[in-house]
């Protein structure tokens, strides 16, 4: 059996993508070349890495933001609105090979913005937490390709791995339009782009590169099993370059259909992910696909059985069982390929940087270099059993293998998932507000004063008494700066918190943390997901100090401040010996115990963000009502503990929701806070449209601009959602508040902006009334 990686981290062991981006930001463009050789220094290294470590195929993945940008600029995929920039741009030989395309400061402003050019989008890829750009298309989008960059990679691979080795990546044009938003026909833009990528794959031919990987994710939705035409055509036409190409479709199995035109299409191999989402109950069935359709002898089948995006070790050695039950299978002339599920960009780099590592964990953990090193591991030892004479009985049986983890026994009482009243009764009971109540998403900016204390503090310097005073300062300014600007409902501000789940999972047991288990969250930011090594339990109040310090300054009601057990789930590392519809049930109760004590300390309001529960939807739609009936359990579970004159708050964000809009309602939330001002108040048409009966809380101005919205654009918004018959026009169950993320902006932009916000809201609230 043979081994190839299809991704790994694109940070460098210390970040030193991050340093290197951030700096090349703050000096400007004539910083490029530095920019250039840093990232080559990161890519080489990872690369050598990979192939020391064994591995025969080294994908060549490397970014200076994310991979969708790559693919969008040296397609020339621009937007109308940066067209212009790009004909006025004056790229110089610093930027290197970038200088074709428009550029590195052309590159950067379709990920951040210009004057007169907003950004491109940002979403979630697949079901991840990381972040890619999205690719705006529409009817007349014309590629003008420049494949510069990636060819300069490749050449440099070559170097640093040998020619034999050296396998170039490349988004695929099925995912690329079919992640991409705008109007136009898929079919044709896919048949459009089709002669740029068979353009590349001749360069790459001349390069002398074995095979090409194509990344394919997207055809692991259910919706892709109508692709079929679409992807005969375009890999037929990109095959005939000459280049074997290697079909990778990671992060879940393919659907059924789907399977059965794939293994048909004319490239060199095909891989497929045989891990799926980590502990997830329905497990992964491309074995089962294998096993009842078989894979065509022509083709090598590259065998994704070491899990790319979850932290744990491969201890009980299935991994071996599969490959030996596939070679079984498929007999000893079939060639298989051993790799990683998914890319490792969603792993940290090495667990040989962390120094301490907990005892008992319910497996070894495995970073990406380990698990480039499993993957050579496991090659080699199932060639070895195959070498033999006969070979090994399979210990999995292809047929019925999923991999999920055994179901959950624990059984809990009805009664705990609902709410002492229905909503009807208890919503007289809570707070009363004015017409367009004004409220913020909870974070308040993080000044580095806070981050000083809270670094002081964790390191020994500070005294938990003085620590707890200069948060109780930093609380104290945000309440009085809230009451002077004339908001509704207040929020302590968050200063104790370096990050919404980290701040929860540290004071939970069964939790872990890394020391520089960094991972990319977008562009260059990251997360350190804490990892989930035990079963979980409440040690203490986690909140309801800082809720007192901050309700006792104020006679305005005070928001509790909670992250939703499906967030703190999504964004750690969970375990796969346990379902993940369990890992739920156990964060719930124990934030139900929260709920309780916030309340009984006089909490009326209690906001339970949930931005992560869109997220974590399967890729396929049968799948995704299991998904969201324990997810939304799970959400109950730990809200309907609050009494009835609690008002429960949630906070969802980054958009599509339409296709959520049931569970949405089964939260049996009172008031849904979602981000809005970003996707021009589609989420308002549909709310109106499905009949939402609950107060509802749009985000009116997008904090990320540098714009401080006007009083009148603002009055115009609020007017706009009466006039779409939002909540049939009560303007008492539109709350009035910006989106989130105001913890990354600086008081003196957070402040205009909220008074202007709070004055269109006493303007609308004038007009209500009417004259005299
Ligand atoms: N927490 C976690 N995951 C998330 C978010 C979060 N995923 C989605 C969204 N929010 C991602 N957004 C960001 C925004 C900012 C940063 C990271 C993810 C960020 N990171 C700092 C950096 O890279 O310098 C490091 C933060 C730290 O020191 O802990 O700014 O809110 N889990
Ligand atoms: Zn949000």
């Amino acid at each position: 059996m043979s081994t190839s990686t299809i991704g790994f981290p694109r940070t460098g062991p210390k970040r030193e993508a991050k340093k290197a981006l951030e700096a090349y930001w703050a000096a400007g463009a004539a910083n490029g070349p530095q920019l250039l050789a840093a990232a080559a220094d990161i890519e080489a290294a990872a690369w050598r890495r990979q192939a020391e470590a064994g591995v025969e195929l080294t994908g060549l993945d490397g970014t200076l933001y994310d991979q969708m940008l790559d693919a969008v600029f040296q397609l020339g995929l621009l937007p109308p609105r940066f067209q212009a920039l790009k004909a006025s741009a004056e790229p110089s030989p610093a930027d290197g090979p970038y200088a074709g395309g428009g550029g590195l400061d052309l590159y950067f402003k379709l990920a951040r913005g210009a004057e007169g050019a907003p950004a491109l989008d940002m979403s979630k890829y697949m079901d991840t937490n990381y972040h890619i750009i999205v690719p705006e298309l529409c009817h007349d989008t014309a590629p003008c390709a420049d494949w510069s960059p990636l060819l300069d990679r490749v050449r440099r691979g070559q170097d640093a791995v040998g020619v034999a080795s050296a396998v170039p990546i490349v988004v695929g044009p099925c995912t690329l339009v079919g992640l991409a938003r705008g109007e136009f026909d898929r079919s044709e833009m896919v048949a459009r782009l089709a002669p740029a990528y068979a353009q590349l794959l001749r360069d790459l031919a001349a390069l002398g590169v074995p095979e090409v990987q194509f990344h394919e994710p997207f055809l692991t939705k259910s919706s892709a099993e109508g692709l079929a035409a679409d992807c005969a055509a375009c890999y037929g036409q990109l095959a005939a370059a000459g280049v074997p190409i290697n079909l990778v479709v990671p992060y879940d199995d393919v659907a059924e259909g789907t399977y059965r035109w794939l293994i048909e299409l004319p490239v060199a191999a095909i891989s497929l992910d045989f891990c799926g989402v980590p502990g997830a109950d329905y497990g992964c069935r491309t074995a089962q696909l294998i096993a009842k359709y078989s894979f065509p002898k022509d083709k090598r089948l590259g065998a994704g059985v070491i899990d790319g995006r979850g932290c744990w070790a491969d201890a009980s050695g299935r991994a071996l069982r599969l490959l030996r039950a596939l070679r079984a299978t498929l007999g000893a002339d079939q060639a298989i390929c051993v790799q990683t599920s998914t890319s490792l960009q969603h792993l940290p780099y090495d667990l040989a940087s962390e120094p301490e590592l907990p005892s008992g964990l319910p497996a070894p953990l495995a970073f990406a270099v380990q698990k480039v090193e499993e993957v050579v591991t496991v090659a080699r030892a199932a060639s070895a059993a195959t070498d033999g004479a006969a070979p090994a009985e399979p210990h999995i049986d292809l047929s019925t293998y999923t991999g999920a983890p055994p179901p959950a026994e624990c059984q809990l009482d009805e009664a705990l998932f609902r709410r002492a009243e229905p909503y009807e009764g208890r919503r007289p009971k809570q707070v009363a507000l004015p017409p367009f109540p004004t409220t913020t998403i909870g974070s308040f900016p993080q000044t580095p004063a806070i981050r000083r204390h809270r670094l002081a503090f964790k390191q020994g310097r500070l005294s938990l008494d003085a620590y707890r005073e200069r948060m109780a300062a930093e609380i104290g300014f945000a309440i009085g700066a809230q009451e002077a600007l004339g908001l509704d409902v207040l929020v302590h501000g968050e200063p104790e918190r370096t990050d919404m789940v980290e701040y929860f999972g540290q004071q939970l047991s069964g939790f872990h943390f890394t020391q520089h288990g960094w991972v990319q969250s977008y562009g260059s930011r990251y997360t350190r997901p804490p990892i989930i090594v035990g079963d979980i339990t409440r040690t203490g109040p986690m909140t309801v100090h800082e809720y007192e310090v901050a309700q006792g300054l104020t006679s305005k009601p005070v928001k509790g401040m909670l992250t939703g057990p499906v967030t703190i789930l999504q964004w750690s590392f969970a375990r796969n010996d346990v379902p993940r519809a369990e890992q739920a049930a156990q964060l719930a109760l124990a934030l139900r115990d929260e709920v309780k004590d916030l309340a009984a300390a006089g909490c009326r309001v209690l906001q339970v963000d949930e931005p992560a529960l869109r997220e974590g939807l399967p890729l396929k739609a049968d799948r995704q009502p299991a998904y969201l009936r324990w997810a939304v359990d799970a959400f109950r579970l730990a809200t309907a503990a609050a009494p009835p004159e609690v008002q429960v708050v949630t906070h969802l964000c980054y958009s599509d929701f339409d296709d959520i809009m049931p569970a949405i309602h089964a939260m049996d939330a009172d008031v849904l806070t979602i981000e809005n001002s970003r996707s021009g108040d589609e989420m308002i048409h549909a709310l109106a449209a499905s009949g939402y009966t609950r107060d509802v809380g749009p985000g009116v101005y997008d904090v990320h601009s540098p714009l401080v919205p006007s009083v009148e654009w603002l009055a115009d918004k609020l007017r706009s959602y009466l006039q779409a018959g939002l909540l049939g026009g009560d303007a008492s169950r539109i709350h009035v508040n910006p989106d989130c993320g105001l913890k990354t902006r600086r008081w003196e932009e957070v402040l205009p902006s909220l008074r202007n916000m709070v004055a269109a809201a006493q303007q609308l609230r004038a007009e209500l009334v009417g004259p005299g």
